[in-house]
């Protein structure tokens, strides 16, 4: 199949797990042509055969206060799919690429070019349901070929909130297991750590949303019993005042900010726990890859994570913003390697067997051939 992908190349889940699901269905032997304001953050250095990048370009143009985006990236979808005979767009994160999509859609016809929108969370959660952009995420669903949802929760949510008629699909992310894998000792750790020592580890886009304050403050209350170091991975608003935080907890001297990273899977094998108080996820990608690399997990039990993380089999979960219970968990867990082991190897399992990219390609696969069999 000839399959166009747009996403968000930045920093974020959604842009990752495309950019994930680009090279899988590349090695399927699938042509992939990824239609972005650039390279996607995880494709970034690497050739991959049956790639290929369109790089969207809004030119600025004295009228225009701010060069649009959605118009530009429409022209070139529509571009792209003419030119390469795609048979279907796949577009993740509803605003505004399911928009854009669908005026792509139009502007091609009487050919039809089926859609498939992944809605990925905020999209539904928050901006979505911002005023303004309500009624345009409502209309991008309904008119989307299918639509897809990263899980139960989402779904139900997209459902609640919109009340769509369109069909909302679960199809969970995946997780590269054989990219994201425990590294044997000393790996990087002894940039970080020294021998003996705990790693924690967290990594995410450093917003609100993910309470990255909430990660210090556990990390104070375990260091003190445990001895241990914290290793922050990722870069955004919040770094400030976490580093603020750790400072003024004392702890500043063992919390390493790393900022942003190319390379996370072999940063991911280096740790021992992962904590993730996030407010809410709609699925929470980072603890996946945490599992697959034999960190349990410590997270917050809200939104889709539940679905995710097993509580007491691959990790531990609590209450949004109860730092307490957590900071309880990493302690039982700073001080047992042996239930760190056993956490591990249960968050690896589920990684491999129910969160699998071959389950996701499956269905991302025949759902693409459904579209392209209703459009013919
Ligand atoms: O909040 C982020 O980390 C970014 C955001 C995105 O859309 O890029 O992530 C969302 O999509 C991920 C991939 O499907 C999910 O794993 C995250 O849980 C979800 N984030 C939220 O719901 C806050």
């Amino acid at each position: 199949m000839k399959i166009g992908i747009t996403c968000h190349p930045t920093l974020g889940g959604s842009g990752v797990l495309a950019s994930e699901l680009g090279k899988f269905l590349a090695q399927r032997g699938h042509s992939v042509h990824f239609i972005t304001l650039g390279v996607p953050y995880r494709l970034r250095g690497e050739f991959h055969e049956n790639i290929f990048f369109h790089t969207v370009d809004p030119q600025p143009y004295p009228v225009f206060e701010h060069t649009p985006y959605n118009m530009a990236l429409a022209a070139k979808m529509r571009e792209v799919a003419a030119a390469e005979s795609l048979d279907v767009l796949h577009v993740h994160y509803a605003v505004p690429h399911a928009i854009s999509a669908y005026l792509a859609a139009q502007m091609l016809l009487p050919r039809k070019l089926p859609v498939v929108t992944t809605l990925h969370g905020t999209d539904i959660t928050l901006v979505g349901q911002e005023k303004s952009f309500f009624e345009l995420t409502r209309f991008g669903i309904e008119q989307s070929s299918a639509v897809t949802a990263v899980s139960d929760y989402l779904k139900r949510k997209t459902e609640e909130v919109f009340n769509p008629q369109k069909k909302i699909r679960r199809i969970y992310n995946f997780a590269d297991s054989a990219l994201f894998h425990r590294r044997r000792d000393p790996c990087h750790r002894p940039s970080f750590s020294t021998p003996g020592q705990v790693v924690y580890m967290h990594l995410s886009n450093f917003r609100p949303v993910k309470r990255v304050e909430d990660v210090i403050r556990i990390f104070a209350k375990a260091a003190q019993t445990v001895d241990a170091v914290l290793v922050m991975i990722g870069e955004g608003p919040t770094q400030r005042p976490a580093r603020d935080l750790a400072a003024q907890l004392g702890v500043a001297n063992r919390v390493r900010f790393l900022g942003n990273q190319q390379d996370v899977p072999s940063l991911m094998g280096c740790g021992d726990i992962f904590l993730f108080p996030s407010e809410l996820e709609s699925f929470g990608l980072a603890p996946l890859e945490a599992m697959a690399c034999e960190m349990p997990v410590i997270a917050s039990d809200s939104g889709g994570v539940p679905e995710v993380v097993v509580h007491g089999e691959s990790g531990y979960l609590a209450p949004v913003g109860d730092v307490d219970r957590m900071a309880e968990y990493a302690i039982e867990l700073g001080r047992s390697p042996e239930l760190r082991a056993k956490m591990g190897t249960a968050g690896r399992k589920r990684a491999e067997t129910v969160f699998t990219p071959e389950i996701a390609m499956e269905q991302y696969e025949a759902l693409y051939k459904e579209v392209m069999n209703a459009a013919k």
